[in-house]
């Protein structure tokens, strides 16, 4: 790789302070980092990225497998001849003038048998820095994997940052990825997204686990049990904020209190016990700072006060930061841009201008989240008793229900959907089909990977039973009908008890829904009717949405998994005849 790129200098990371503080003014003397007020927010930095790389570029991201049809309709692909080669091209002589970071790194604790461990290549000290907080990196990884041997190989170079010449490549058949031309997040700490599901996926389904794009929070109840829950939910439909949520009052009152173990991803196998074991690969969040406030997720707050890097956020006159959505904004200030900027700013067509990004991101370390799980740390994880799937509709899904059994469960999950913009009830916004949450992060053909699903309910002796959750529910104005954030946790407890038998349920043609007396409202002030509204199933909708999803599943063909028709036409049934 060296001998392609031809970096002037190649340094391996040893993962230590000392390491860090110097890469960290080096960054500052080039102004790829900025120092923030330090009596503040000791440990922060700013980080602005290129305007044109800000977010993950799904359409310049390939799974590069030997076969078309093994990437599956819903990738890009590539031959990996053809990107290797195009990838090469762009690469030749790329670090000239720069060094070569080597970062050897570990998803999942160190010297874990369910661990995998990577070796990223990067000329960026910004990569260098994220890495140190999202996942166990340096000497340690680096001695482990020396008796090891086996890791996967991931070569970055932000080139010229020209969009032209970017490619996100997954070789999952070569345990292979690289990255180049971008240094937003997303794509180039390959650990994450890259590595922990995409190629993770791949592996996952060859030896038997799963791979997913899912929070996993322990819900302690007054009687001292802890049960743990994983979530997943399409990219910015809250998964950090459930994660580390703050009991509402009443809830807090009765003794419950949140375990966070992770907001992004998990990693979930069969343990001896035949119960599905989860544990989140990173150590750290990269999280999405709009809308983040003392309200919305006081933990968050807590936790990215300090040792934090901030990506195109609003730098206020005292070297502090701001977002859309935090609390009070600044007069003036500068923006994500780099340019003066205030809150009253009016672009031509008299548009408020943004101070951060909309995509503007905070990586802070999981250790400083107030409710942090000291399991985290832990080879197996936490033994999972419910899965919960969840989209943003402003109609059709109910607040909650539970499914019938794993394969109806996993039909639902292959069938979550998310509306793209707030969508104002009856103009249904741009649905987007994304299934299990994992549409751009499965590294395989989606079909195969239904079926790996309805695999892994077969050999289990006791599956976590399967929920779908909507939070997003709207009237007929636009408004939503249930408060959201730690009010949820309110739905999370009657999936608890539903767990253990322990409350009732009415049984309708998509599920097993709450009823109202089931649920704890106390000290909500819900009007009857938006209740019942949240809890209704509307069976025109319904059929409506189902051939939507006839639609979206026929791209698979022969290879999607048939009882995905069986739980289609069962569900179809129901909705006419039950
Ligand atoms: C993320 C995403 O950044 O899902 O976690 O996009
Ligand atoms: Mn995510």
């Amino acid at each position: 790789m060296a001998k392609m790129c031809q970096p002037d200098r190649i340094y391996w990371c040893d993962g230590s302070d000392a390491e860090k503080e110097r890469l960290r003014a080096q960054a500052f003397s080039t102004g790829e980092l900025i120092e923030l007020n330090q009596s503040k927010l000791p440990g922060c930095v700013l980080h602005r990225t290129a305007e044109n790389d800000v977010a993950r570029t799904e359409h310049l991201t390939f799974i590069c497998t030997r076969r078309k049809e093994d990437a599956g309709p819903t990738n890009n692909w590539m031959s990996p001849e053809e990107a290797y080669r195009r990838a090469k091209e762009i690469l030749a002589g790329s670090m000239k003038g720069r060094t070569m970071y080597v970062i050897p790194f570990s998803m999942g604790p160190v010297g874990s048998p369910f661990s995998k461990i990577g070796v990223q290549l990067t000329d960026s000290i910004y990569v260098v820095e994220n890495m140190r907080i999202m996942a166990r990196m340096g000497s340690k990884v680096l001695d482990y994997l020396c008796s090891k041997g086996e890791f996967t190989k991931c070569l970055h170079s932000k080139v010229d940052l020209d969009v032209n010449k970017r490619l996100i490549l997954h070789f999952p058949e070569d345990n292979t990825i690289w990255s180049v031309g971008s240094g937003y997040g997303g794509n180039v700490l390959l650990g994450k997204k890259c590595l922990a599901l995409r190629i993770a996926s791949y592996l996952a389904r060859q030896e038997g686990w799963l791979a997913e794009h899912m929070l996993i929070m322990g819900v302690e109840e007054p009687n001292g049990r802890i049960e743990y829950v994983a979530a997943a939910f399409p990219s910015a439909c809250g998964k950090t904020n459930l994660a580390m949520l703050v009991p509402p009052e009443g809830l807090r009152q009765k003794g419950y209190r949140i375990w966070t173990v992770g907001d992004d991803i998990a990693w979930m196998r069969i343990d001896t016990d035949g119960r599905l074991w989860a544990a989140n690969p990173e150590i750290g969040m990269f999280g999405v700072a709009p809308g983040t406030n003392s309200k919305t997720n006081p933990n968050a707050m807590l936790a990215i006060g300090k040792n934090t890097i901030y990506t195109n956020v609003v730098l206020k006159p005292d070297r502090t930061v701001w977002w859309e959505g935090a609390d009070e904004p600044p007069a003036e200030a500068v923006d994500w841009r780099g340019r003066p900027w205030n809150p009253n700013l009016k672009d031509e067509q008299g548009d408020p201008v943004l101070g951060a990004h909309p995509n503007s991101r905070f990586t802070a370390p999981l250790s400083q989240v107030p409710s942090v799980s000291f399991r985290l740390d832990h080879h197996h994880g936490v033994p999972i008793s419910a899965i919960i799937f969840g989209g943003r509709r402003a109609c059709l899904a109910p607040l909650a229900y539970q499914t019938f059994s794993w394969q109806h469960g996993v039909y639902v999950g292959a069938t979550i959907a998310s509306e793209l913009t707030a969508a104002q009830y009856g103009r249904h916004g741009e649905l987007r089909r994304d299934p299990m949450a994992m549409l751009p992060f499965c590294g395989y053909n989606m079909a195969d990977y239904f079926a790996h699903w309805l695999r892994m309910g077969a050999r289990m002796l006791q599956p976590p039973k399967i929920f779908h959750v909507n939070w997003f529910r709207q009237n007929q104005n636009g408004r939503y009908l249930w408060p959201g954030f730690g009010e949820n946790l309110r739905v999370v407890e009657w999936i608890l008890a539903r767990c253990r038998g322990e409350v009732e349920a009415v049984t309708t043609p998509v599920g097993y829904i709450p009823l109202k007396s089931s649920l704890d409202l106390t000290g909500l002030d819900i009007p009857d009717d938006d209740i019942k509204a949240l809890l209704e199933v509307d069976r025109s909708a319904w059929l409506e949405d189902l051939a939507d999803q006839r639609k979206f599943f026929e791209q698979f063909g022969d290879r999607l998994p048939r009882e995905m028709h069986t739980e289609m036409d069962a569900l179809e049934y129901r909705l006419k005849h039950f």
